[in-house]
This record gives C-alpha cells, sequence and structure tokens, in this order.
C-alpha cells in the first residue's frame, strides 16, 4: 500500500509517540543494549515508496548493509548520494514547510535481542541521539512513533510492542523535511541515523529523571535536587562519598536543599567534580557535579563571583570521513587541543553536540554556551518573509526544541549559558522558548544573538562587530548607535554583559586583529570576550578520479546550489593540524602577561579563579638565535587578577649579536590536556645593542654597459643574472601580487581602508583590475662600474598607464654581493598592495632547493596584523612546511622581519643572504615557495597545482595584513599597504 507522505513530512510538528518530558541523558546502571552496528539498508529517491517494509515479516535479505550511526551520503562510495553544502540557501526550493517529491529516503532495520527477565522492566524505551532529518519507527511491525530535531534525542515507549529473543526494528529516514527548515545551519546536509540508538529496559522503581543544580558561595556549596520518579520508587539516597554524604529521602516531600561545606569551586580553570550516585532500590545514576553559581550582575556575567572571559570557539561536530558522527577519543583529544591553545569556552554551534561531549567538557574545563538545533538563516534572503520564528504553526516545534535541549544537558556544570539558536531572525516563537529556560532554569542566562535589540534575553550579542564597534560597545555612557537598535534599546542593550558569539572568521590565511579584539576585553569590562568563528574546516576526505585524497568543500560534489569553500573557515585544517591563526590566538589570550620595565618584569595573572600555582617559568637568552645561557625564574605565586614584579636574571649581551631575553610560562606537572613543561605564554625582551647599518657604497662612474659581466659569484647576461655561485637564478623581479586570501577575497561593506578598499568589492577583485597579477617589464636602461650593475626597468599591466620603477643595484663590497632594489610606484594608485616584494628563481637543477634555515621571526608565516606568535629567534623548515595547506590554495608562508636566510638542498648550504633594515629600521620578510602566486591563485584545490621544477623566493619589503573580509571587517588601516616607495638590501655569499 503506498503511503501519502507528503503531509507528514511537511508536519510542522510530526512528532508522535515520543516521550515528554524530554530528560536527562544519565549514566544509568539499567540494562539497556546499543543497537549500534550494522543495519540492513535501502535507500529510496522520493518519500512515498510503500511501507511494507516495516512488516515483522518483510525480507530484507537483498539490501545493503550500512553502519549506525553513520551519514548514508558518507557511505557506499556515492551509491547512497553525496553531500551538498550551503551556508545560508537552502537547498530546495523555499516552499515552507514543503519539501520536494526528491526527497531521499533512507529504510533501515535490523534485529535484536531483549534479555527474557526485561519482561520485569516498567517499560522498555527506544532512544534515538541523533538522526537527521525526520523519522518514523516500527518495532516487530508494529508503528511506534515519529520524530525530527535532528540534534536532538527522542525516546518512544515500545514496551507493549517488544517480546523476549528477536525482535525486528524499522525505521524511514527522510532527508528533507519541514524541520529542514528551521536547521538551516552553514554546514553540509548529511542524512541518516548518525548518533546512538538503545533499547533500555526501564526498572519498576527507578528514576525517571534526576536533575542537581548546585551552587556556590564562599567555600560553600549547595546542591538541589529535583528527582523525578513514581512515589513508590522511595526512598531516594544521594551519595557523595568524598565528602562523606549520605542523604537519604525517604518520600518525594523530603527531598530538600543541601548544604555542603568545604567543598571546592567547579571553573573552567579548574574543573573539580565530585562523584555523586542518586538512587533507588531498582536503580542507581552516577553523575558528577560541579560546585558553581552563575550571576549576571549589572553588565557583568560572573561565575561564582567572578567575571568571566570568554576565550571561546565555535565548535561544529564535523570530521573528514566521519561528518557528525562522534568520535569520543578523537573529540577528547579536540578539547584537549583547545585546552593546550589557551581556549577557555566552546559556543555549541549551532546545535547540541553528542551529550558525552558535554561530560569532557565537565571534565577537561570549558564554559559552555549550549546552542539549540535551530536556524532559518535562509527566510533573511527573503527578508524574514514567511520567517518560522514568528509564525504560530511553529511555536510548537520550537518549544518542542528547547526543552530536548535543556532538558537533555541541564545537569552539566560546563554549561553557563543557553543559547536558542543561530540565524532565526526574531520573532515570539523565540520570545517563547526563552520565557520557557527562565522559567526552567533560573541558574542560567538565555543567549540569542537575533534578539538585536534585547527583548527577550540576558545577554548583549553580536557577531562580527568591528573593533571599532565592539569598543563602542563597551564604552560607558557611549551614545554611538548600536546595531538595529533605537537609542533606547541601544541603552538598554548596554546595561547587559556583551559578548561576541562570532568574530575573526578564521577562513583561510587569517583573520587579523585578534589582539584588537582581545585589548578592549581587557579595557572595557562589560566586554566578555567571544568566540572565534570556528574551530575547524569542515573539509570531507575524497579523492579525484585518478585517486589523489583531498578536503572536499562545498562544489565538489556536484551540488546544484552551494557556498564552495566557506565551510573551510577553521582554525584547524581538516586534518587536525592547527593554522597559524590558532597559534596566534594562543599568544594573544595568553593567560599570564609580562611587561618589562628596566630590570624587572611584571606578571600578571588573568585567570577566572586559578593562581598561577600550576606555572613555572624558564628563561633563555639568545644571540643571534643561538642560546647562550637558560635558567629558572623564582616567581612568587601570583593570584588570579594579581599581578608580581620580579628581577630579570643578569643578561649577557653581546656587541656583534642581537640578544634577546625569552621568558616561558610553562606547566608544572602534566594535566588532563598537556605533558609538563607545555608552554602556556611567552613573550621576549629585545636587548640588543643599537647597531649601525652599513652606508650605501656611492658608485659614480656609470657607463653604457651590455649587462654581460661577472660580480662576485654573480653572473649576468645582458644586463639579466643567470647564476648564483654556479647555480642558475633568474631575478629580481617585482611582484607585488599575492595569492588572495579568502579574506583578500572578502567584499563585506566593512571597509576600515576607506580610502583605498571599495565597499562591496574585494581587494582582490581591485588587484585584478589593476593587473597586479600579470605585470610585465620594460628594461630602461643598464649600467655598469668596475665592480657595479644597475638597471632600471619599468613594470605595468596590460592597458593600465600605472607604473613602479624598479632600479637594481648589484655591487661587490669586499668579497660580498650587495643587490640594492628601489621599488619606485608611478602616482595614481588607488587600492592597497598585498605586496611589495621581489621574486627568485631558482631551477631544480641537480640540487634542488628543499629547505631554508633563517634567523628571524618564526617559527610560522606571519603578517602585519597576525605577529603575535611570531618570535625572533633562528628557524629552519623544509619547503613543503614553509607553506600551509590551506584547502583552497592562497597566500602562505611569510615570515617576517628577516635577518639571515639560508637556502638549503638536501642540507647543504646552496646561498646565504643577509637584510638590511632600512631608514624605518624595517626589515624584509621572505616567502619560500614551489609555486608562483599566479598559480597558486589558478587552483581550487591543492592538487590543482601544476608540478613544480623550480623554488621561489620572494622578499618582500611589505605585505598587506589580513584582516577578516571573508566575513567581516577589512585589515585595520595601520595594517594595511599603501602602495610607496620602498628598498630592498641583501648581501648574498655562497654556502
Ligand atoms: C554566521 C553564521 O552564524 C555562522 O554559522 C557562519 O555561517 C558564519 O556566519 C560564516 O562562516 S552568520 C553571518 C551573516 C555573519
Amino acid at each position: 500500500m503506498p503511503s501519502q507522505p507528503s503531509a507528514y513530512v511537511s508536519d510542522t510538528a510530526p512528532e508522535r509517540g515520543a516521550l515528554r518530558p524530554a530528560r536527562s541523558w544519565l549514566h544509568s546502571d539499567a540494562p539497556s543494549r546499543s543497537l549500534n552496528g550494522l543495519w540492513r539498508f535501502r535507500l529510496s529517491p522520493t518519500a512515498s515508496v510503500a511501507e511494507d517494509f516495516a512488516a515483522e515479516g518483510f525480507d530484507d535479505s537483498g539490501w545493503d548493509h550500512i553502519p549506525v550511526p553513520s551519514h548514508w551520503v558518507l557511505q557506499g562510495d556515492g551509491a547512497y548520494g553525496r553531500p551538498i553544502y550551503t551556508n545560508v540557501q537552502f537547498p530546495f526550493p523555499i516552499d515552507p514547510p514543503h519539501v520536494p517529491d526528491e526527497n531521499p529516503t533512507g529504510d533501515y532495520r535490523r534485529h535484536f535481542e531483549v534479555p527474557a527477565d526485561w519482561s520485569e522492566a516498567e517499560r522498555v524505551v527506544l532512544r534515538f541521539d541523533g538522526v537527521e532529518s525526520l523519522f518514523k519507527v516500527w518495532v516487530n511491525g508494529d508503528e511506534i512513533g515519529s520524530a525530527s530535531g535532528s540534534r536532538l534525542a527522542h525516546e518512544f515507549d515500545v514496551t507493549s510492542s517488544v517480546r523476549p529473543g528477536d525482535n525486528v526494528v524499522a525505521v524511514r529516514v527522510h532527508q528533507w523535511s519541514a524541520a529542514s527548515y528551521v536547521e538551516d545551519q552553514d554546514q553540509w546536509w548529511l542524512p541518516g541515523i548518525f548518533r546512538d540508538v538503545t533499547v533500555i529496559a526501564r526498572p519498576v522503581g527507578g528514576i525517571e529523571d534526576v536533575w542537581l543544580r548546585t551552587g556556590f558561595d564562599n567555600g560553600r556549596g549547595q546542591v538541589e535536587a529535583e528527582i523525578t520518579a513514581d512515589a513508590a520508587a522511595f526512598p531516594v539516597t544521594l551519595r557523595l562519598p568524598e565528602l562523606g554524604i549520605e542523604q537519604v529521602w525517604a518520600t518525594a516531600a523530603d527531598v530538600a536543599p543541601l548544604e555542603v561545606d568545604d567543598v571546592e569551586p567547579w571553573s573552567a580553570e579548574q574543573p573539580r567534580l565530585y562523584d555523586v550516585t542518586v538512587s533507588t532500590a531498582a536503580e542507581s545514576i552516577a553523575m558528577r557535579v560541579g560546585f558553581r553559581t552563575v550571576e549576571i550582575r549589572g553588565d557583568r556575567f560572573l561565575v561564582n563571583g567572578r567575571r568571566v572571559v570568554f576565550h571561546g570557539m565555535n565548535r561544529h561536530e564535523t570530521h573528514p570521513e566521519r561528518g557528525r558522527v562522534f568520535d569520543e577519543e578523537h573529540a577528547r583529544e579536540d578539547l584537549a587541543r583547545m585546552k593546550r591553545f589557551n581556549v577557555n569556552a566552546i559556543r555549541t554551534s549551532h546545535y547540541p553536540p553528542h551529550p558525552r561531549l558535554l561530560d569532557l567538557a565537565d571534565e577537561l574545563g570549558f564554559w559552555v554556551i549550549l546552542e539549540c538545533d535551530l536556524e532559518t538563516h535562509g527566510f533573511g534572503d527573503l527578508d524574514w518573509v514567511g520567517n518560522p520564528s514568528d509564525d504560530p504553526a511553529w511555536r510548537e516545534a520550537y518549544l518542542d526544541r528547547i526543552r530536548r535541549t535543556v532538558e537533555r544537558d541541564k545537569n552539566h556544570p560546563s554549561i553557563v549559558i543557553w543559547s536558542l539558536g543561530n540565524e532565526a531572525g526574531t520573532g515570539s516563537n523565540l520570545a517563547a522558548m526563552s520565557a520557557w529556560v527562565h522559567a526552567r532554569d533560573t541558574g542560567r542566562p538565555v543567549h540569542y544573538e537575533g534578539d538585536h535589540a534585547g527583548e527577550y534575553t540576558d545577554v548583549y550579542s553580536r557577531m562580527y562587530s568591528s573593533v571599532l564597534e565592539t569598543e563602542q560597545i563597551g564604552t560607558d555612557g557611549s551614545r554611538a548607535p548600536l546595531l538595529n537598535c533605537t537609542p533606547a534599546q541601544g541603552a538598554r542593550q548596554r546595561t547587559k554583559p556583551f559578548l561576541l558569539c562570532e568574530y575573526a572568521h578564521a577562513m583561510g590565511n587569517g583573520p587579523g586583529a585578534l589582539d584588537q579584539y582581545e585589548a578592549l576585553v581587557h579595557e572595557h569590562p562589560r566586554l566578555h570576550g567571544g568566540f572565534i568563528w570556528e574551530w575547524r574546516d569542515h573539509g570531507i576526505l575524497t579523492t579525484t578520479p585518478d585517486g589523489t585524497p583531498f578536503y572536499a568543500y562545498g562544489g565538489d560534489f556536484g551540488e546544484v546550489v552551494h557556498d564552495g569553500n566557506f565551510v573551510m573557515d577553521g582554525m584547524l585544517l581538516s586534518n587536525d593540524v592547527p593554522t597559524p591563526s590558532l597559534h596566534e590566538y594562543k599568544a594573544v589570550v595568553q593567560p599570564v602577561r609580562f611587561t618589562f620595565d628596566g630590570d624587572e618584569v611584571a606578571i600578571a595573572n588573568l585567570r577566572h579563579s586559578a593562581d598561577m600555582s600550576d606555572l613555572r617559568f624558564r628563561w633563555r637568552v639568545e644571540h643571534d638565535g643561538t642560546l647562550v645561557e637558560s635558567g629558572d625564574m623564582e616567581v612568587p605565586v601570583v593570584a588570579a587578577g594579581e599581578s608580581a614584579r620580579v628581577p630579570l636574571p643578569r643578561i649577557a649581551v653581546t656587541q656583534d649579536a642581537e640578544t634577546w631575553l625569552t621568558i616561558d610560562a610553562v606547566l608544572a606537572a602534566e594535566t588532563a590536556w598537556a605533558h609538563a613543561g607545555h608552554v602556556i605564554a611567552t613573550a621576549q625582551l629585545d636587548r640588543s645593542p643599537r647597531r649601525p647599518v652599513p652606508a650605501v657604497r656611492r658608485e659614480t662612474d656609470w657607463r653604457r654597459s651590455d649587462g654581460t659581466l661577472t660580480l662576485g659569484i654573480a653572473e649576468f647576461v645582458d644586463g639579466s643574472l643567470v647564476s648564483l655561485a654556479g647555480r642558475a637564478v633568474a631575478g629580481p623581479r617585482l611582484e607585488l601580487f599575492r595569492a588572495p586570501t579568502d579574506n583578500d577575497e572578502g567584499a563585506t561593506q566593512e571597509v576600515e581602508e576607506s580610502d583605498a578598499s571599495l565597499s562591496g568589492v574585494s581587494n582582490a577583485e581591485l588587484w585584478r583590475r589593476d593587473g597586479l597579477d600579470r605585470l610585465t617589464t620594460r628594461r630602461l636602461s643598464v649600467e655598469r662600474t668596475a665592480d657595479a650593475l644597475r638597471t632600471i626597468a619599468k613594470v605595468s599591466a596590460a592597458n593600465s598607464a600605472l607604473s613602479v620603477i624598479v632600479e637594481s643595484v648589484w655591487s661587490l663590497v669586499g668579497d660580498e654581493l650587495e643587490l640594492r632594489v628601489e621599488i619606485e610606484p608611478s602616482r595614481g594608485w588607488l587600492t592597497v598592495w598585498p605586496r611589495i616584494g621581489i621574486r627568485f628563481d631558482l631551477p631544480d637543477g641537480a640540487a634542488p632547493v628543499d629547505g631554508a634555515e633563517w634567523f628571524g621571526l618564526g617559527p610560522l608565516e606571519s603578517y602585519p596584523d597576525s605577529i603575535r606568535a611570531a618570535r625572533t629567534g633562528r628557524f629552519s623548515s623544509s619547503i613543503r612546511d614553509l607553506s600551509v595547506d590551506y584547502a583552497r590554495p592562497q597566500e602562505t608562508g611569510h615570515r617576517s622581519q628577516l635577518r639571515q636566510l639560508t637556502l638549503t638542498s638536501a642540507g647543504a648550504e646552496v646561498l646565504r643572504i643577509e637584510t638590511f633594515p632600512d631608514t624605518h629600521g624595517r626589515r624584509p620578510g621572505f616567502t619560500l615557495s614551489r609555486h608562483t602566486p599566479q598559480q597558486i591563485a589558478q587552483a581550487g584545490h591543492p592538487f590543482e597545482l601544476p608540478d613544480s621544477t623550480t623554488s621561489h623566493l620572494f622578499v618582500d619589503a611589505a605585505q598587506h595584513g589580513l584582516g577578516s573580509r571573508a566575513c567581516g571587517p577589512d585589515v585595520w588601516p595601520e595594517f594595511a599597504l599603501r602602495p610607496e616607495a620602498r628598498t630592498i638590501r641583501l648581501r648574498i655569499t655562497a654556502g
């Protein structure tokens, strides 16, 4: 019998038969069986196939097998369709609440055993922790119910359908449903049963639900228990052995708050948990409680009475092979990595994660904003017309979502704020959700960024506000208008604590300005920090037709509509490799700060509540990057919020090298997330003596030349360099282009460099218009003296009257070869420039240049507005590791403030280059790469880069900043590169 699915899949409240109220995800000793594993599976292209497969005796032997949990589009090598990535767009017609007839529908079946003694259970429950997006369940042919709410748990009572021994469960999952309209998060659409399925025996006299609300005040803890159990289940006993507590409540009426003395509080820094059991004669529930009180006082957000600063990440559940399927080991390592990078907070963007993640957050220590599974962003493109958030037909669906969210996770001390969802416009359904939370949980405030005017939420939240706007929000009494607020609404928002639920869009190379945002937080206490967008790239591991593996993004699976690589905006690459931005973040938010002052250093502890007794301080002195002395530093234990002045060690300064002191604050002992000695914070002090820059030798007897000559290690033919130290080298050639970063390609209105950038037009577009990627050269002159060569060239692009004059002077100074390049732009360049540099090409020959050693900033790439993680030192790297594998190839690898560079081949020195500072004391940076910016700019994925037979060395007088314009503000004016005259001066010697 063919079913009539259309009404069902477009039902805004399709839930039938699921147990209510929702309850906590508890660790109970009641018997249960995991139904994870291989299920029989069949995929149909529409929702209207007959439901006969649900019959008990149906023969599924011809069906495939699929693992549960999984997403079917990530199984079967494309046999079950492919993932779709969209940000805001709906991948189906906007026709709410309807979805197309083309609606991939997965039918699942499996057998399971019910033990004979389960017949004594009060009931048998079937739990689904996550199914995308709408599903219906049958047990032994009986229709049990249906539900939607993909990242939420749903339980069904199957008592009357199960029997001891063999049983059959059948599940039908539709990829699209009315729910898809309210699950329009910026991520891959990944249908299937992607979280655990469990069958549970609920014992007679068991505990249906328990909520231990805790508080902390001055060394005293409170536990207020809410126990949901039949009267006959009592007495209920709460045991907290570590504090000697054994509390027996004879009846429900006896349950009363407990006061406990001498407890240690829970915080993200010191996540002190106490084991607790709550038991009846029939069931025992194991819990871990943390004592903390969350509170808003005026415009301060406080935990245990102290202001919290969120150094947070937006965390999606994403894995290159599993998608949103949870893997505890990987998640734990991911969270430990966050801790190692000084992250202290997580926003579970944009839905509740696997419940177990919150156990890990409690244990490792994070402030968590737990977000409901709700987003209707696509309606924004319709000016929010038809938005479910303000439509009564959706009210029940909204309330159901928030109830399931709060009820499932309410016991976690790490959760300090509930979030209603993301980018769902505004409307009465959101206000109703907020009201429900306020009534249900008086202990945690409500967040929702889309409540711009602050009508129903407790904290003021924004995303991607610029540094200037953020400062205005933080400034007391500021009348500067706030986005989408009347003056009175703005005044109301300023009475609340402020946080950036998203900022610093970490797409590709970037973001810049992390340090500017961080500085504001410490100047304006109303600002409570924020959450980087986002923790990791969502690449999906796949292969090209010839078998080359790569991380796919939108469009790589032939989607009809998609949003390209906008899903690759993490601080971690898809393969877990931290990008330089994460190192920058770690340095910027380091919880210990150093201020050098004469022979002392002030060491400040910026933590929430932990003192510094877990830290040791180490120092070292280096001369030109070579270690000369090191030791431990005696630092008193400094309480949170305090600082101490400590004498510096005696620093041995030498006249002929740079002298740098480095201090590291390191973990004294191993923790759950890092080894002893792990560096938490670093500072450097420059104690180098001033050294004069050698004068430029004046050449006077220039005469015209054919330019074919030898100068020390350099050979020239027709005025062009052909070799250095006997190996082929070409250059220098002016390079003004960089392969645009995702931020360079961004075209937001938010333009800081208003004199050069254009609102709504990307910088990369302007660079291409000006032809920076296709410069041509006209030689104006070649001249020489006895030991020098000078060429002058005019560089410009087709159909452009703009130009740059490049004067290159090669000379022998003693037996060293010096190169001085003067770069002089013509008048009339209007845009910012990506770089002002020169390029040398070193063809592979017998000994390819494959590595570098340098003294300068390192070890990772740095740019003017992302340079805090870089320290002055001596570093080495293979040419491969000098570039970051951004999912879409783009500018990478710039090392700033270079002093000395040695190019190497299989470990042997090839050439040595020394730089000189210009009149402003500025040193050039370098990039060593197997590809030119023009080649990189052509490639959409790493595998599209051509094979290379040449190493390219770039020496840049300057680079443009990074900014955050892929989604946020452009480069701050101070770090924007204006066309200007620059000098690059090098000495080159043979290796
Ligand atoms: C913001 C979204 O909340 C987030 O999910 C992500 O899409 C991010 O943008 C960009 O990567 S919303 C946007 C209008 C700023």
